[in-house]
């Protein structure tokens, strides 16, 4: 069969073709009418519509690189938060005109269009708000690049806030249809579980193995598109669902074990049935490695499948293939590769592990102990009995080469194992990767030195090349172009659009930050920002918030290593000031925050509690109430985040020096006009060294400080006993001010922070506070300040994901950009 391809624009780029096409899509799709037509038929018609745009791209880059047969990047994340879809697609689709025409004079407008389109949550926090950044950046630069990823049915949980609490709701983001996937429950693949390793002689007389599962479920793929800004590049994101065996399907028939057959579905399509809510402490779930493995066997198969279907030897492998894995969430690839060649494509163990450790590269996102992965063997050996053979056949080599390198060296070879021994043995998912990888990256400065010098030390000794570091960054496209249009509107005035793709050009900003005039339109855009921050703030909270105050911001997951806990104390020590002297000249200041905190992560929980509870005193103090307001916004997610970046003015980046892997939303503050104060910490240190010391407020103690206080014995009563400030809003909370008088209720975190206070917010709240008051006295200089929010937006152009995609694409991928012709 000849295959024709569209030579013109199958969907029309005229104003009428476009009208002409939603009314199709809601006629022909929808079975409903203008007149009949809801919201959400009208909404489902517009993004059919607007997706039809971006379908013509999207063949065109899969054919031409089936043609061309380039060497592919593959990004492995278990997490992908991608943001709302409708907006993006319209700008990267150059239709927005089109459909604001369209619905012009409509009972329609498009807010109330945007308003209908759901976030995909798949993902708790920076890591999968990072994998996306990364997908629009390599689209954006033309990269053959797949992401491949779950297709959870419920996402991160929807959280609200009842009487200061979090409450969990499930995130039902399926429960209308999502507009912009494309089902393939054609393209099944089959992905085995359980069972054993046999052992059988091939017709040379070799010894093989053979694995037999004892269940099987099956990967359904879903594409969303991912199209490229400014270029005609549509890449795609695979995810999977898992679904039944049609053998269940035919076992339900068999009505006697009906009940058992159904319950065996279930427990098959479980595994892509919810995301596991924990940022950065990693939960031992059996379900949890059973996503791992199930979403990794399903990429891996089909990765293979394009290659060989391409033509290529699968000797070849490692040339045309370069897989990324997204922290060790995706790491059971490394030996799933390794059975894929040996027992399938019958390779050697020396050359599947050749080629494996040319294939995978890792990326490390975390420093914290506690947050590296680990797997008990048991698990290991019921789950994957095959894999973990081949997890100790590569320990058992590895260790005979460290062996040899290192004679007698026996601690050196416990530290070093792939299995963690005494007490339950483990799998150490992050010494996997190390050994299976050609590179290891952090993700900021300080962490990938860190990572060298004690995370992953040994290893390092071991292997110095394979170490290297690849700093963060974001998409300028969602985060300045789209979260902030009046913003980028003013760049794009000042110094043209070509910033978009090029963020570098920034810079062209700084001569202007001298300009009144321009300074002027700049505070403007900032204050239409927080008049209308302030709206949502009313609308989510009944909060009334004056724009005028400094909007002092800390969104970001509830961690205690972030210390949200710091400025709660800080919050509180002002509080008291003003109530102890009502004439205080202090700077008027709103303090926002939004995070959720893992549902079984107790202490987080109750220091959202706390914070609501300080708010609620605070505002409702007719003395301190003028001056200062707290604002706890529920659910923050990617969309919310969008209103805010665009309407801070400070950003809070307070992590105890050597925690923060990164960090990402600190870079998104600074592109927005935010001044950041800020540990010498993760990214920080980096924005601090490109928009000047003088425009970044530091304090802290710095990781070599934190490592010496600790290693000589901290004691936090010291602090307590030397800031009676701090020591008063101790006994406050203490003693119920902040709880009807209920001195229970947040006892432990007064026990947290008096007996370890693991995250040293004792030793730094001196300092914090010192730096707050700069900020006070530097806000009330209206023209400097906004001279200095101007730098840290022109300075922060190395912060695009379009930069660090450069980066991995040159030095770890060695991908070239394939520009569609
Ligand atoms: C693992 C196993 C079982 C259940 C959950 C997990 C799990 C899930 C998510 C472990 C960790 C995460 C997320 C980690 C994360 O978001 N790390 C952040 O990554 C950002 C991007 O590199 C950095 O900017 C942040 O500093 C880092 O905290």
């Amino acid at each position: 069969m000849e295959i024709q391809h569209p030579t013109t624009d199958r969907t029309g780029r005229t104003p009428e073709a476009f009208r002409q096409n939603i009314v199709n899509n809601l006629y022909y799709s929808r079975g409903a009418n203008v007149q009949s037509a809801s919201n959400y038929d009208i909404y489902m018609a517009l993004s059919r519509t607007v997706r039809n745009h971006l379908v013509e791209r999207f063949r065109r880059t899969v054919d031409m690189r089936y043609a061309v047969n380039p060497r592919f990047v593959y990004y492995l994340s278990a997490e992908y938060l991608l943001g709302r879809q409708l907006p993006q697609n319209l700008l990267y689709s150059d239709t927005g005109e089109l459909a604001g025409a369209a619905l012009d004079g409509s009972q329609f407008p498009m807010t109330t269009m945007i308003e209908q389109d759901v976030e995909p949550g798949l993902g708790n926090g920076g890591l999968g708000r990072l994998a996306a950044c990364f997908l629009d950046s390599l689209a954006t630069l033309d990269i053959p690049a797949i992401g491949y990823g779950i297709r959870y049915e419920y996402g991160i949980f929807r959280q609200e806030i009842r009487d200061g609490y979090q409450v969990e709701q499930p995130d039902e983001w399926l429960a209308l249809d999502f507009p912009w996937e494309f089902a393939q429950p054609d393209d099944m693949i089959p992905v085995g579980f359980g069972g054993h390793a046999e052992h059988y002689h091939d017709a040379h007389g070799h010894v093989r193995a053979r694995w037999h599962p004892a269940e099987q479920v099956m990967g359904e793929p879903h594409h969303i598109l991912v199209p490229g800004y400014g270029t005609t590049t549509v890449n795609f994101l695979r995810l999977w669902r898992a679904r039944a065996t049609a053998e269940f399907d035919f076992r339900l028939f068999d009505i006697g074990d009906y009940a058992s057959a159904v319950q065996a579905k279930v427990h098959s399509e479980n595994i892509s049935k919810v995301l596991y809510p924990n940022d950065n402490t990693p939960q031992g779930r059996e379900l949890r490695l059973r996503q791992q493995y199930f979403f990794v066997a399903c990429s891996l198969r089909d990765i293979i499948d394009r290659f060989l279907r391409c033509g290529n030897p699968i000797e070849d492998l490692a040339e045309k293939v370069v897989i990324q894995l997204n922290d060790t969430h995706p790491v059971v690839g490394i030996p799933e590769l390794m059975r894929l060649l040996i027992d399938e494509y019958d390779l050697e163990w020396h050359a599947a592990w050749e080629i494996t450790g040319r294939v995978f590269a890792y990326t490390c996102h975390t420093l914290m102990p506690e947050a590296l992965e680990k797997w008990p063997v048991s698990l290991f050996e019921r789950l994957l009995p095959r894999h973990m053979v081949i997890i100790n056949e590569i320990n058992r080599r590895f260790l005979a080469d460290v062996s040899a390198r290192y004679p007698n060296d026996y601690d050196r070879l416990s530290r070093l194992s792939l299995i963690e021994d005494g007490g339950e043995r483990q799998v150490r998912m992050a010494h996997l990767a190390v050994v299976g990888s050609f590179s290891v990256n952090g993700v900021a400065e300080l962490h990938s030195q860190l990572l060298k010098d004690r995370v992953l030390r040994d290893f390092y000794e071991l292997w110095p090349e394979r170490f290297n570091n690849k700093t963060n960054g974001v998409t300028p496209r969602r985060f300045i172009r789209l979260a902030n249009p009046r913003l980028s509107g003013l760049i794009s005035d000042t110094i043209g659009d070509g910033w978009l793709r090029d963020l570098d050009r920034l810079e062209q900003l700084e001569s202007h930050a001298a300009d009144a005039a321009f300074r002027a339109q700049w505070r403007a855009v900032k204050t239409a920002n927080k008049v209308d921050l302030a709206a949502v703030i009313l609308a989510r909270t009944g909060c009334v918030v004056d724009p005028n105050s400094m909007y002092d911001v800390m969104v970001k997951r509830l961690h205690e290593y972030k210390r949200q806990l710091l400025q709660a104390l800080h919050i509180i020590t002002r509080y008291n000031r003003l109530v102890a002297d009502p004439t205080l000249d202090l700077t008027p200041r709103t303090f926002i925050f939004g995070a959720k905190a893992a549902p079984g992560y107790y202490m987080a929980k109750l220091i959202i509690k706390l914070i609501n509870a300080v708010g609620e005193v605070v505002n409702n103090d007719p003395v301190a109430g003028k001056l200062m307001k707290v604002v706890f916004l529920p659910n923050f997610n990617v969309t919310l985040g969008e209103s805010i970046y665009p309407a801070a003015d400070l950003s809070e980046q307070i992590s105890m020096a050597g925690k923060e892997a990164s960090g990402t939303g600190n870079m998104k503050f600074a592109l927005n006009g935010a001044l950041t104060i800020g540990t010498l910490d993760g990214a920080n240190i980096e924005i601090r060294e490109r928009v000047g010391a003088e425009n970044f407020f530091h304090f802290g103690l710095t990781v070599e400080e934190v490592f010496a206080l600790k290693a000589q014995g901290y004691r936090p009563m010291d602090y307590v006993a030397a800031a009676p400030e701090l020591e008063k809003a101790l006994k406050q909370i203490a003693s119920g001010v902040f709880s009807d008088g209920d001195p229970t209720l947040f006892e432990p975190i007064i026990r947290t922070l008096l007996d370890r206070d693991e995250f040293l917010v004792l030793a730094d709240y001196a300092a914090y506070i010192e730096s707050q008051e700069e900020v006070d006295r530097a806000y009330r200089d209206e023209e400097t300040w906004t001279q200095r929010a101007i730098l840290n937006a022109a300075r922060c152009g190395f912060f695009s994901s379009d930069r660090a995609m450069r980066q991995y694409a040159e030095e770890i991928w060695r991908v070239k950009s394939l520009p569609v012709k």
